[in-house]
């Protein structure tokens, strides 16, 4: 009983650890060729995108937060984090590399 106890004690703090190590370290990279305030759109040239398992294009996205939109420009190059929501590629992260 004892043994279990520390069993899921362990796995408790391992399995948050493995979660935080995976998200923030998958984004993937883009330049901005568009913004598309009224649609809440951009028109990203991406590189691969691992988690949602797509090769490079240039293609648009919803993103998650309008207001997103206000601190990338045209040519900006990104990092960004696209997750599948409702059936869209969403961008829920992106933010300009200096
Ligand atoms: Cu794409």
């Amino acid at each position: 009983m004892k043994f279990i106890a520390r069993v899921f004690a362990i796995a408790g703090l391992i399995f948050p650890l493995a979660l935080y190590a995976a998200g923030p370290a998958e984004l993937s990279e883009g330049t901005v060729k568009k913004i598309d305030q009224p649609t809440h759109r951009v028109m990203l040239a991406h590189g691969p995108i691992a988690n949602i398992g797509m090769p490079p294009m240039t293609m648009m996205f919803k993103v998650m937060d309008p207001a997103m939109l206000k601190k990338l420009k045209d040519g900006d190059k990104v990092r960004f984090r696209v997750e599948e929501i409702e059936g869209d590629y969403t961008i829920v992260r992106i933010e300009a590399v200096k």
